[in-house]
């Protein structure tokens, strides 16, 4: 994977996708060398609630994983974008941290990020959680996009757990505070309805270049890659307030002569306690963690990975600016 430029504001979307961006890497496919004047390539800002499944829908969209996922809130740290090709356009599919009441500098930072990442989109696709009640959480969301002129689409996700009466009750309201230009009823995990909402996002994509090669499918780097691959796993294996007590710096990542990678990382929490819970009896929670994370990385790197976790306590690191700069956020005073 190609390291690329990190973030998805809209002067990036500017570089993106118009003729100018003609110094950019082209890929070097037929399509691209005989269908040039038929490509589409655009922004798809995926935002919603925390939770929402923003995540599960992006990797499903691009058919891989390139987005962590869990079923806690506020997962996702930073925007990260996925590349999803459907027939001629390329769909740049910027998923964002979930949209919330900020309490802390990091919570500020996510949702500052969340809103970044729809800078000079194409497409605004709000993500609703449907199996639940609609609360003010989603629609204060709704009412701030009001006056965005870009085209919105509403997609109802996890219609597979969602009482069918419901689902029209939720589209009709939330139509009623924002005109949508589209509503979709979806399961990102089973994929029910997503081949007619990507096939929608491809034709509303304006006439363009294809910013990336036709096999890259995220803008992340592998670093960072890693790094969100460790911390999934916080999420799935400890509990309460730990995953959010907790940030991953990673300390190296290098390439051995073999062709492995070598990769190290800190695992951050505030307090001593924390650090015992992580660690586990006689380190079986971090062996698990690092177990998994491991496994993982060595698919999605396509080669074998030697994974080193050490748990670090570092009270206030939530207020250290270069590991906002790592985890790929602005800093918000
Ligand atoms: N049953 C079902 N579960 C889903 C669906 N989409 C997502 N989920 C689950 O919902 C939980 C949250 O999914 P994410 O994709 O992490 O949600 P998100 O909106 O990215 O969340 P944040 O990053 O925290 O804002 C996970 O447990 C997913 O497996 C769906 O269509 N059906
Ligand atoms: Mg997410």
């Amino acid at each position: 994977m190609l390291p690329q430029p990190q973030g998805a504001g809209a002067k990036q979307r500017a570089a993106i996708c118009r003729a100018e961006a003609r110094g950019l890497p082209r890929p070097p496919s037929r399509l691209y060398a005989t269908r040039m004047s038929e490509q589409r390539c655009g922004l798809v800002a995926v935002l919603g609630a925390p939770n929402a499944g923003k995540s599960t829908l992006v990797n499903a969209l691009v058919g891989q994983k390139v987005a962590i996922v869990s079923p806690k809130a506020q997962t996702t740290r930073a925007r990260l974008m996925g590349v999803a090709i459907e027939e001629d356009a390329q769909l740049l599919l910027v998923d964002t941290p979930g949209i919330f009441e900020p309490q802390r500098r990091l919570d500020r930072a996510m949702v500052a990020a969340a809103w970044g990442g729809t800078e000079g989109a194409d497409v605004l696709a709000l993500v609703v959680d449907a199996k639940g009640g609609l609360g003010s959480k989603v629609t204060d969301i709704a009412e701030s996009l009001r006056d965005r002129p870009e085209p919105k689409h509403l997609i109802l996700n996890k219609v597979d757990l969602a009482d069918k009466a419901k689902l029209l009750i939720h589209a009709e309201r939330l139509n009623a505070l924002l005109p949508f230009a589209e509503t979709w009823f979806v399961s990102a995990q089973t994929g029910d309805g997503l081949p007619e909402l990507k096939r929608a996002l491809a034709r509303a994509m304006p006439v363009g270049p294809w910013h990336y090669p036709e096999d890259q499918v995220s803008d992340a780097t592998e670093r960072a890659m890693a790094a969100e691959v460790t911390r999934e796993q916080l999420y799935l294996q400890l509990h309460a307030e730990l995953p959010y007590a907790s940030a991953i710096e990673t300390e190296a990542f290098k390439e051995r002569e073999d062709g492995s990678v070598e990769i190290h990382q800190q695992i951050l929490v505030e307090r001593p306690t924390q650090r015992a819970i992580v660690l586990g009896k006689g380190g079986s929670r971090i062996r698990e963690i690092g177990a998994r994370a491991r496994t993982e990385l060595a698919v999605l790197l396509d080669r074998p990975v030697h994974l080193y976790l050490h748990v670090k306590v570092r009270p206030g690191w939530d207020e250290d600016r270069t590991l906002y700069r790592d985890i790929g956020l602005d800093w918000v005073d």
